[in-house]
């Protein structure tokens, strides 16, 4: 089967719905519908109710032929789809998505950024065994937080193949007022042109030396591991963009999601400064920016009131001299050059500090302070925490309800967004009142501190979202109370 991103090229929440098989709760948030909020208004207690009638969609992982501009290559894909379908669901409802397995190996299915039941997290090893060729797993959790998320295959390099899907969760109480809203999922894409994900990762094991070309200021020396031939936004090239489609005058809402495994992506929409609103999912203080840097794992909504014509959205893979490509079209008027020059770059740039959480999501105060050192090995294709690697992990251990402060000093010659499973933290900035996330970008010789609520009881990956750092090591746990005896280490080639 051949498929394209045609599907997903109106980018409207009505015409995906024509396609999609989403956990939705009835009367609140229905796919079908205008994406107005007013439209989605009701109450929590009758988004609960509809929550129970939510029907599941069935995340079908099986090899797929997928057509990238002049690219038609073998991957691996949910539902034949790229990205996979769009799960949408309301704050306080349950998802069901069982996953049919119909790779040649096996997998899971992680829901990044969702404050999610241990045992529904998908991480192998900790809180499922990975569901084997020809099986079936059924997902089934409940959502506590509104936002912007996806899911992923959480199995080896499986992830930097197609496996991943964007995940909404709209709030019952929405407090923006937006007329349509769009998903936008970044991603750089190698599978079938430079070979496979796993190839690509032999190659790196047996190479102690990283690629010089890919520098940038910005992320404090080399950015990542490869250069890839294609970078993708919501499975479209340059040449074969998808395009968002709305009136003039509209106000938009974009959740930006960066599902690549090696590349930060620096975004901008041309024509347009963006209102930022949430980071991760979790809203902020509105902050009015010309562009954002955007690590792997993390996402950003922001809103525009869309000015009339046609615009380029345009994702540079930061320190690689290429881009992802869509058009925004609002309005008459002919397509821009892919290689158009966004005056937006040399602009206002987000930065962590400009977040800042609502006073209800504030964290209380941290109790105690642990320090995790993120390293290299004299190899320079292992990565570490505290100096471990992922085959023997450094467990970071908390107490029920406690909070702790964990300072994440950066000792390694490149920048690592930091993941934590099943916890949102608070990023501490002077001030206070810093955003609250689940992926933080930590540079070289650079400190960050987060501050972390032990709410959510298991054994916790804490990982670098960088794919071919975590399966070169970078990973640890956050556990409660004493290790389990049999916690397994599950991954990494070491
Ligand atoms: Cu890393």
């Amino acid at each position: 089967m051949v498929v394209t991103h045609t599907w997903w090229s109106g980018g409207q929440i009505s015409r995906r719905g024509l396609l999609v098989t989403g956990a939705f709760a009835a009367g609140a948030g229905l796919l079908g519908e205008p994406a107005s909020a007013a439209a989605r208004a009701t109450t929590p207690a009758r988004a609960l109710a509809a929550a129970g009638r939510s029907r599941p969609a069935v995340l079908r992982a099986r090899p797929t032929t997928v057509s990238l501009g002049e690219h038609t290559v073998s991957t691996w894909t949910y539902n034949g789809l790229l990205p996979g379908p769009m799960i949408s669901a309301t704050a306080g409802g349950v998802v069901r998505a069982p996953l049919v397995n119909e790779l040649p190996e096996a997998t899971t299915v992680h829901w990044h950024g969702i404050q999610i039941a241990h045992r529904m997290d998908g991480a192998p090893g900790y809180s499922q065994t990975a569901t084997p060729s020809g099986g079936r797993f059924d997902y089934a959790f409940r959502v506590p937080d509104p936002g912007t998320y996806f899911y992923h295959s959480h199995v080896g390099t499986q992830a930097d193949r197609g496996l991943y899907g964007p995940l909404v969760v709209h709030d019952p109480r929405e407090p923006l007022s937006y007329d349509v809203e769009f998903t936008v999922v970044l991603d750089d894409w190698l599978d079938g042109i430079l070979g496979t994900p796993d190839e690509v990762l032999r190659e790196l094991n047996a190479s102690t030396e990283h690629d010089d070309t890919l520098r940038s200021p910005a992320l404090g020396g080399v950015t990542g591991e490869v250069r890839h031939p294609l970078y993708l936004i919501n499975g479209g090239t340059p040449e074969t963009p998808a395009t968002f489609t709305a009136r003039p005058g509209r106000r938009a809402r974009f959740r930006v999601i960066n599902a690549a495994a090696d590349t930060a992506f620096r975004f901008a929409l041309g024509g347009h400064r963006m209102t930022v609103t949430h980071a991760d999912g979790f809203a902020v203080e509105p902050v009015t920016v010309d562009t954002f840097l955007i690590g792997m794992g993390e996402r950003y909504d922001f809103l525009v009131r869309l000015e009339d014509g046609v615009f380029p959205m345009v994702a540079l893979a930061e320190g690689k001299g290429a881009r992802a490509f869509a058009l925004v079209r609002a309005g008459r008027g002919t397509a821009p050059r892919t290689d158009v020059q966004l005056a937006q770059f040399n602009g206002k740039a987000l930065a962590y500090r400009d977040l800042r959480a609502r006073r209800d999501d504030l964290l209380p105060r941290p109790e105690r302070t642990i320090l995790v050192e993120l390293g290299m090995r004299a190899s320079g294709n292992e990565w570490t925490l505290n100096n471990r690697l992922a085959s023997d992990p450094y467990r970071l251990r908390v107490d029920r309800g406690e909070t702790v402060r964990v300072v994440l000093d950066n000792r390694s010659p490149m920048w690592h967004p930091m993941h934590l499973h099943g916890h949102t933290f608070q990023v501490h900035v002077p001030g206070g009142r810093g955003p609250r996330k689940d992926t933080v970008n930590v540079l070289p010789r650079e400190r960050v501190e987060i501050d972390v609520q032990a709410v959510n009881p298991g054994e916790w990956m804490f990982h670098c979202h960088n794919l071919y750092h975590q399966e070169q090591g970078m990973m640890g746990t956050l556990g409660y109370g004493r290790p389990p005896r049999h916690t397994q280490a599950h991954t990494g080639h070491h």
